[in-house]
């Protein structure tokens, strides 16, 4: 028998019984033997930033799975340290995903096949879930301990290995914070914070005439990418793959080099898990190595990406210096490093609940022009996102905002379903219907683990 049935906490009402089965049954159903989908139709592969936050959530309804799910996703580790942004099933069609394996075209490397990766990466957010995977288990003191730590040892390393590709060789502005080379790296594709840089990416169409688009087969055009952005995101994966995915002297090899304040904060918290993990595995030098790393981090998001004009956080070309002119919601996720000074969480906040955003954060600033209540990473609300903040929020021991936020995030799903994203002014469900991450952020939201490891008071 499996030592977590698949059942609510006991606390929860009926409605809140009925959402966690439907969310259990939607990580069963997106389950693949070895990895879980994102969705069935839309993504049928292995997704890095997905592992982490489906993790979470397996975490209470079959932890075996969340430790098997992350391994499945460091197994195919580059022998330099990254983190493929998707790990591609070798039983998928080359069809069913574009850009595909053929595109890709990643060389064999340490004993895995040619072709099973992509060669860019995704937000570091493994050592967090697995942390989160760990102390649930060890909450619960049941025979998952052992294993959990098993799989903590094994991942440990790896961890490092990843934060370390990160830190070194993607410090392309050497600033102590790691840039992203593609749009898909931060996970908020087609987030106007990438507008500008991207203008300086040539957009060639004829690309698409000979790479057709698969996602509008399955997805609707209106709430996709453009064109022009897809030809763009071609031309990039076609320019760092033709560089050998080699990262040396970046800004001039290659025409997309950013610094995300999401895509940071997150390494940056990342740290601190591995400080964690560090302690359990009785690493203790280790753990103030990642400490300091994290402080590190901390101060070059708070000086670089800090708009002192508009008190906001914003990305930073890497190439121009020039920080972007969007407010986007990864501008807010600075707020998950406890050691943020008070005046910027202040302005978060502040941020964070005027006229431009609102709760549940809608992706970027709903008074701008280039707001779009349908378009990916352009307005709709993602779980995702929004649980990052209240962690964020709970770190800052900001505990009734946290409260607020979580009930209308179960609320939206309650409401709409597992969707991939929402309307932000309707809440109606957008993109894929049964989406992994949603459901599996549900699971954590509704067991209401409100204390991060990590916060202030710890
Ligand atoms: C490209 C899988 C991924 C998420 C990303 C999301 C979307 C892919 C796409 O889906 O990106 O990686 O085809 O649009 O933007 O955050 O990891 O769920």
């Amino acid at each position: 028998m499996h030592p977590y049935p698949p059942s609510p906490p006991v606390a929860v009402s009926d409605p809140s019984a009925e959402l966690w089965q439907s969310a259990a049954r939607v990580l069963d159903t997106n389950w693949s033997g070895d990895h879980m989908v994102p969705s069935r139709r839309l993504y049928p592969h292995q997704w890095s930033w997905d592992t982490a936050f489906i993790a979470v959530g397996l975490a209470f309804v079959n932890p075996a799975r969340a430790w098997r799910d992350l391994r499945s996703l460091f197994e195919a580790q580059w022998p330099d340290g990254r983190v493929p942004h998707i790990v591609f099933d070798p039983a998928t069609a080359e069809d069913d995903y574009f850009p595909g394996p053929g595109f890709w075209n990643v060389p064999a490397y340490a004993g895995r096949r040619a072709r099973g990766s992509t060669g860019i990466v995704q937000p570091p957010l493994h050592a967090l879930a697995a942390w989160e995977v760990y102390r649930h288990a060890a909450a619960h003191g049941a025979g998952g301990v052992s294993e959990a730590r098993t799989a903590l040892a094994w991942l440990y390393p790896r961890l490092v290995a990843q934060q370390e590709y990160l830190t070194d060789r993607r410090d392309a502005g050497g600033s102590g914070l790691a840039s992203i080379v593609h749009p898909w790296e931060s996970g908020l594709d087609n987030s106007p914070a990438w507008d500008e840089a991207l203008g300086n990416v040539p957009a060639d169409l004829a690309l698409l005439e000979r790479f057709p688009r698969r996602d509008l087969a399955v997805a609707h055009a209106a709430h996709r990418p453009t064109d022009l952005d897809y030809a763009r995101y071609i031309g990039l994966v076609r320019n760092y793959r033709d560089g050998g995915y080699s990262d040396t002297d970046l800004t001039q090899r290659h025409p997309f080099a950013v610094e995300c304040p999401a895509f940071n904060s997150i390494l940056g918290t990342a740290e601190l898990a591995l400080a964690q993990i560090a302690g359990v595995l009785g690493l203790t030098g280790d753990a103030r190595r990642h400490r300091d790393r994290a402080r590190d981090i901390t101060a070059a998001i708070a000086r670089r990406l800090w708009d002192p004009v508009t008190r906001t956080f914003r990305a930073r070309d890497a190439r121009t210096g020039r920080l972007s002119p969007a407010r986007c919601v990864s501008g807010l996720l600075p707020l998950m490093l406890p050691d943020l000074p008070a005046d910027r969480v202040t302005a978060i906040m502040e941020e964070a609940r005027s006229e431009r955003f609102g709760l549940p954060a809608p992706s970027a600033d709903r008074t701008a022009a280039t707001f779009d209540t349908r378009r990916y990473w352009r307005g709709p609300v993602w779980i995702n996102v929004n649980w990052l903040l209240r962690r964020g929020m709970l770190v800052h021991g900001l505990r009734g905002e946290a409260e607020e936020l979580r009930r209308a995030m179960l609320r939206l799903v309650h409401e709409h379903g597992h969707y991939e994203y929402f309307h932000p002014e309707t809440g109606e469900g957008l993109g894929a219907p049964t989406f992994s991450w949603t459901a599996a952020l549900c699971l954590d939201l509704l067991a209401d683990r409100s204390a991060p490891a990590y916060s202030k008071a710890a």
